[in-house]
């Protein structure tokens, strides 16, 4: 994050509350300011505010959110994260992200921490159950997929087997086992729209065989300011002490 240093996010609505400053540098000569969800306010199994669980296919439970149990740690900021799991049928489970706008400036960028452990073959280019993320230009009336190409760092490592009903077959997603927490850093277009943005974490499962689950936390996206520099400015010297 380091080369992302004059930005902020602007929720779209009152119902964007719960996006909390977590950073401010004020060392540096102009503001930063992150907004993000670590899902740490809330009591399991509920989500925050605005946050929004449905199963467009799959049976019980939805998304959650979590402070124990596989896949392990069961967070990254403790005590809470969002988890899902992974049934032994075909589900289709979205965890959608409050609304939010970027309203000024560029170069919106998304990281959090997350943990899985997803149904995958023994090839370790093939996925059967697995997780995507998704984004909403248009209020979340409709969802696209997140390029590979966006991805910084912590993309996408399988591709989802075609041949076994998951609603995502054929395409790159999270699948196998992430061994514990990753990273993920990723570029976001513009949001500029008045009905505003959400994020979409999504995951789908084949019809048959069964994972872990699917662990999200510590979510944050820094935004550049109209006018500022995206990249630090140099600090000025320090005045000269006189010598003694
Ligand atoms: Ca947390
Ligand atoms: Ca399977
Ligand atoms: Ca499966």
């Amino acid at each position: 994050m380091s080369s992302f240093l004059c930005c902020s996010l602007r929720p779209a609505s009152q119902s964007a509350r719960s996006w909390r400053t977590v950073a401010a540098d004020a060392r540096l000569l102009f503001s930063l300011s992150t907004f993000g969800e670590n899902f740490d306010h809330v009591t399991p199994p509920a989500l925050p505010p605005a946050w929004l669980a449905t199963n467009a296919l799959g049976p019980p439970p939805l998304w959650v959110t979590s402070n124990s149990g596989l896949p392990s740690p069961p967070a990254d900021t403790p005590p809470n994260a969002a988890f899902v799991d992974d049934t032994d049928v075909v589900s289709d489970k979205r965890l959608d992200s409050m609304l939010f706008s970027f309203f000024e400036g560029c170069c919106p960028r998304l990281t959090f921490r997350h943990n899985f452990n997803l149904e995958a073959d023994v090839d370790p280019n093939v996925g059967f159950d697995g997780g995507v993320l998704e984004l909403s230009t248009d209020g979340g009336n409709t969802f696209q997929e997140i390029p590979a190409s966006s991805f910084i760092m912590g993309g996408y490592n399988r591709t989802i087997s075609t041949d076994r009903g998951s609603p995502i077959a054929g395409r790159q997603a999270w699948s196998g086992n992430s061994g514990g927490l990753i990273t993920t850093v990723v570029n976001l277009p513009a949001i500029q729209t008045p009905a505003g943005g959400r994020l979409r974490w999504r995951m789908a499962s084949d019809n048959s065989g069964s994972g872990e689950g699917w662990r999200i936390d510590t979510i944050t996206i820094t935004w550049c300011h109209d006018g500022q520099p995206c990249t630090p400015r140099p600090r000025p010297s320090p005045a000269p002490r006189p010598s003694p």
